[in-house]
């Protein structure tokens, strides 16, 4: 007596909701290999036991709704920069396992260059490499591993070596880097090579499991609609144009454990507003060994020296020790137009560079106090410039702290380092950086020694200004 049980993987959603209303099928056509591959992923992820850690990056291509399937955590990546996202998640939080599931176009066109630089990192993760030799999903242009003669919508007249160049075999570009653990390139046609492709999807997982390094697996795959074949045809098509000149074979298989950057254990920071405010009140005679992160906003009018202010903060703190990202961010007008930057300043590595929800804003002029205080963080921390600035924020769950800045700088000598003095003020309300470092960063980057010495008279009025204001213990 058999019996036959077809089961659905228990990370797939029972329904796939979506705005179209279908809930029971997939976006993806008859015959395409994007659901089959989904199945085998979805299956190691289930026996495994990983859906909890796992983390799925949809690329930009047909697979790109593949958050309306899978039950785990998902990220939608822009065009080709799943291997960079991937980066950033991995470091960030190393005990997840961070699959990037990528099209030809998406990987080895756009998303070149990433590609290969996660690879050569040797980045712990795994990349599934979907080649179905064409852009499926815009109607099928030419992608870079379109066989010689290929027929699509940008070679009409069928790839040529002389235009279009040959195809690009990804996996024996990769296995020239010292990087990667483990490449192999596997098809989806008949019985024997499914279950071949199943066990280096199994594998490539595991591989990250087990912390063995960068995994990466090639597909070759169905494009029925793209190719203007049968599904049963797409599958001849594989073994007839695609397997002759993409070899399945392994190309790298070893351990890379020993060349990983140990894993980071530390607790992400806390985004409790208490943790913000205890981070915030700390005193910072030299650095505090309470600070864990902050992301502050500077902005202000160009000339104000709030990009250099930014810098300065910046470099004191990689002088502390800490991880940090700075990014400005300018007007079109030079002088008189408006800037800003971003600057982030942690304990723990940083995912991302950009800051939408700051937990400190400094502002140097009034518009900005408008424009940024808004998005702080409850339990945050808002500097204004109130040489410059009168009208504060009707907000009671922030730290507001008014500092004359112009009329400080003045009262030292140096009415040009009004910026200064509200960096010193950042700086002892925060405990982010101590002026030691600050200063240290001045003498280094060769700024000359009476600037230095009016910069650091700048940053204690600050600092001062802070002091008798009793806000710190
Ligand atoms: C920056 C950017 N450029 C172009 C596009 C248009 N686009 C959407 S899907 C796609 C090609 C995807 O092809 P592939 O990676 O081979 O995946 P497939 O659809 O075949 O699964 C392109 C070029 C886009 N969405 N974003």
């Amino acid at each position: 007596m058999w019996e036959t049980t077809h089961s659905r993987a228990a990370c797939f959603y029972d329904r796939f909701e979506r705005k179209s209303g279908d809930t029971e099928i997939t976006t993806y056509c008859p015959g395409c290999s994007h659901g089959v591959l989904h199945k085998m992923i979805a299956e190691a992820i289930d026996d495994f036991k990983i859906a909890d850690r796992t983390i799925l990056l949809s690329p930009v291509g047909c697979s790109v709704f593949m958050y309306y399937y899978m039950d785990v955590g998902n990220i939608s990546c822009s065009h080709g920069r799943a291997p960079a996202i991937a980066t950033g998640v991995k470091r960030v939080k190393p005990g997840s396992i961070v699959i990037s599931y990528q099209g030809d176009g998406d990987l080895a066109a756009i998303g070149g260059n990433e590609i290969l630089h996660a690879a050569n990192r040797g980045e712990a993760i795994t990349v599934i490499f979907i080649n179905n030799g064409i852009y499926g999903m815009t109607g099928g242009q030419m992608a870079p591993t379109t066989p010689l003669g290929q027929k699509t919508t940008t070679s009409p007249r069928g790839r040529s070596f002389a235009v279009e160049g040959p195809p690009m075999r990804v996996c024996e570009l990769l296995a020239t880097l010292d990087g990667p653990a483990y490449i192999e390139r596997v098809a989806l046609t008949d019985a024997k090579h499914h279950m071949a492709a199943r066990k280096a999807i199994r594998k490539a997982i595991q591989n990250q499991i087990d912390r063995r390094g960068f995994s990466f697996v090639e597909v070759l795959s169905t494009c029925p609609s793209g190719w203007k074949v049968s599904p049963v045809d797409a599958i001849r098509w594989v073994e007839e144009n695609l397997m002759p000149i993409f070899p399945l074979q392994v190309f790298r298989d070893i351990d890379r454990s020993g060349d990983l950057r140990p894993a980071i254990t530390a607790a992400p920071p806390s985004t409790e507003p208490a943790a913000i405010e205890a981070a915030h009140t700390a005193k910072s005679a030299a650095a505090d060994e309470k600070f864990e992160e902050t992301s502050l906003i500077l902005s202000g009018f160009g000339g104000q020296g709030v990009l250099f202010s930014g810098v300065i903060l910046a470099e004191g703190a990689v002088r502390e020790g800490l991880d940090v990202t700075w990014i400005p961010s300018y007007g079109p007008e030079m002088r008189g137009g408006t800037a800003h930057c971003h600057l982030r300043l942690s304990r723990s590595p940083i995912a991302s560079p950009m800051i939408t929800k700051p937990s400190a804003v400094i502002a140097f002029n009034q518009p900005s106090v408008e424009k940024f205080a808004p998005a702080i963080i409850p339990g945050g921390l808002l500097i204004v410039n109130s040489s410059l600035a009168a009208d504060l924020p009707d907000r009671n769950d922030i730290k507001i702290v008014k500092v004359p800045a112009y009329e400080a700088a003045a009262a030292v000598g140096n009415s040009k380092a009004a910026n200064m003095v509200l960096v010193g003020a950042y700086i002892e309300l925060s405990g982010a950086v101590s002026a030691e470092s600050i200063n240290t960063a001045f003498i280094e980057s060769g700024i000359k020694p009476q600037m230095t010495e009016g910069n650091m008279k700048a940053i204690e009025a600050g600092r001062r200004i802070i002091r008798d204001m009793k806000l710190i213990s």
